[in-house]
Formats: C-alpha cells, structure tokens, sequence
C-alpha cells in the first residue's frame, strides 16, 4: 500500500510529465545535504554571520576586507563539498523535461558541478568577481583580497558578481524569469524558506494564474506559499524518487 508521500510523489510526477512550461526553482535547502549551511535553518550561520548582515553593499563599503574573508571562507567550504543527490536529481530532470526552465537562488556552483548547465543563477555565484571601476567579470576561485587587482583595469575595485540584499537583479535575466513565469503551468521549488524576494513571489504568480505548485522541503509546517503539494523530507531523498518516476522506473 503506497504511504501518502509516495502518492503524493506519483500525483507530482504525472503533473511533470503533462507540464508544457514547467520551472524548477531552487534555495539553500537543495544543497543542504552537501554540507553548505543553509541561510535561516538552525545551523543557518556563515562563520558566525548572517547573510543579511555581509550580504549588502552597505557592508562592502564599510568592511572590504571583512567582506571578502567571509567570502573567501564561503568559497573554501563550497569548494570542499560536492553536489549531493539532490543535484544530479535536477540534472537528470533536465534532461527529461527540455522545456524546464532551471532557476536556483543558489551562488555555490553546485548545480553546474552536478552537470546542470542550463540554470539561472539569479543571486550570481560565488566564484565571479565583477570590477566597480571597469564592471567586467572574471571567474577567481582562489582567494580575492580587498586589495586584488582587477586584471582588466588593474584597480583593487573588486566585489563579489552577487545580488546582495537591496540591489536590484539583472534585469534582463528577471525579463527572461518573468517571461516564463507568465506561461508556467508548473513549478518545482525545492529547498527554499520563502524569505527572499523576488524569488519567493514566483510561485504565488504561477499560482495566481491559475499553475501548480509542487514544493520539496524539510519543514514540517512550510507554508511560505500556498502549494498544490507538498513532499516534506530531504531533497536528496525526495528529487530522485520523483525524477525516477518521470522515467517510469
Ligand atoms: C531586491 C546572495 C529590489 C548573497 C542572496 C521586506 C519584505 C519583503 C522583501 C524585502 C523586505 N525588505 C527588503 C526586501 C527585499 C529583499 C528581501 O527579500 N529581503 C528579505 C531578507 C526579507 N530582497 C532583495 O534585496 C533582493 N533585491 O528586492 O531588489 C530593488 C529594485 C531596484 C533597486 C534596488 C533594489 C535581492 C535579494 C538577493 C539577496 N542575495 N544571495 C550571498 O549568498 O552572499 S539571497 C540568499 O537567500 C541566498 O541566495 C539564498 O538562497 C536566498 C534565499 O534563502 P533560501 O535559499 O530560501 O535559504 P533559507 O536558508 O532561507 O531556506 C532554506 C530552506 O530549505 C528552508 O525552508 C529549509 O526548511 C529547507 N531545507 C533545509 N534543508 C533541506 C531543505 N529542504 C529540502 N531538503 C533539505 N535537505
């Protein structure tokens, strides 16, 4: 007799498979059972700091130095996980859904390392650096200090390529997003509390207009956004099951 989540699961799966604009979105909690910590959950402390605290221009400005040690803490520990079921579950759910559109609020890599290149990464990623005088883009996974120079321009102006908290996205990836999330009849989010805006107002749209909300998280009583359903447990445990069904294993 099949328990309620794996009914839940199968409902999930058939909803997939008829989805003509389906999105997956992904949080934190996705990357969880790697050993990142996530931003709000209990272990959600990055060496003893909050996102919300670092995460800011105002922080930048006031701490470079600061700023950069905890992103070259970050990226140390990123570095020294890899991706985890979770992960390879959204590349293989990719390669049998083509029209899924993959967003992860995510910086850390980990969906790209798990082989799922196709993925916007709304919140920019760790390993980029952007320059503040000639805003080109480089990849630095190495340490950056407040005083590296930019290879371009050769001026110690370097910052994180990451949204922080009170800067507004790039604004043609949130058209593409906004785009899709009008035609989206489906959306997968898997790992996130529902916190950050404006990714958590993607699935109350898609909702709204009418789509099906399919949420993966730990909690036990998650309700950022109202939900068709909603598969509680681990990423790496619930994504494979239901990609497994999408291949009718
Ligand atoms: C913008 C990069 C406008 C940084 C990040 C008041 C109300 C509403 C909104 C606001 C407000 N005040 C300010 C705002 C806007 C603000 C915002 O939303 N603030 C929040 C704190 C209230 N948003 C912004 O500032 C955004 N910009 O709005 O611009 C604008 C327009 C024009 C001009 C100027 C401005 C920019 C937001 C981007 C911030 N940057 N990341 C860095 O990483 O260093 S966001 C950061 O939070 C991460 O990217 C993270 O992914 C993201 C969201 O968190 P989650 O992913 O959901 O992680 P969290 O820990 O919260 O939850 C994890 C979940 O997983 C939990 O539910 C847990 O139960 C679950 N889980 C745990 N383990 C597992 C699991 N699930 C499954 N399996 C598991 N194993």
């Amino acid at each position: 007799m099949p328990t309620e989540t794996q009914l839940a699961i199968q409902r999930a799966a058939q909803i997939l498979l008829t989805a003509k604009h389906p999105i997956l979105l992904t949080g934190a909690g996705i990357s969880a059972e790697s050993g990142i910590p996530t931003f709000r959950g209990k272990e959600g402390l990055w060496k003893n700091f909050r996102a919300e605290d670092l995460a800011t221009p105002e922080a930048f400005s006031r701490d470079r130095k600061l700023v950069w040690e905890w992103y070259n803490w970050r990226k140390r520990l990123i570095l020294s996980k890899k991706p985890n079921e979770a992960h390879y579950a959204a590349y293989r759910l990719k390669e049998k859904l083509p029209n899924l559109l993959c967003i992860t609020q995510n910086v850390d890599s980990l969906h790209k390392r798990a082989g799922l290149k196709d993925i916007l990464e709304m919140h920019g990623n760790i390993f980029r650096v952007r320059c503040q005088k000639c805003f080109r883009v480089g990849i630095i996974e190495g340490e950056v200090t407040h005083e590296t120079a930019c290879k371009y321009c050769n001026l110690p102006e370097l910052r994180p390529d990451i949204v922080w908290f009170g800067e507004a996205l790039d604004a043609s990836l949130m058209h593409e997003i906004h785009s899709q999330l009008l035609r989206c009849d489906v959306i997968l989010v898997v790992g996130t509390s529902g916190h950050v805006y404006p990714a958590a107002g993607f699935a109350i749209e898609v909702r709204r207009r009418g789509g099906y909300v399919i949420e993966i998280n730990t909690d036990e009583n998650h309700r950022a956004f109202p939900n068709d359903i909603y598969l509680q447990g681990n990423a790496a445990t619930l994504l494979p099951q239901l990609d497994s069904l999408l291949s009718g294993d």
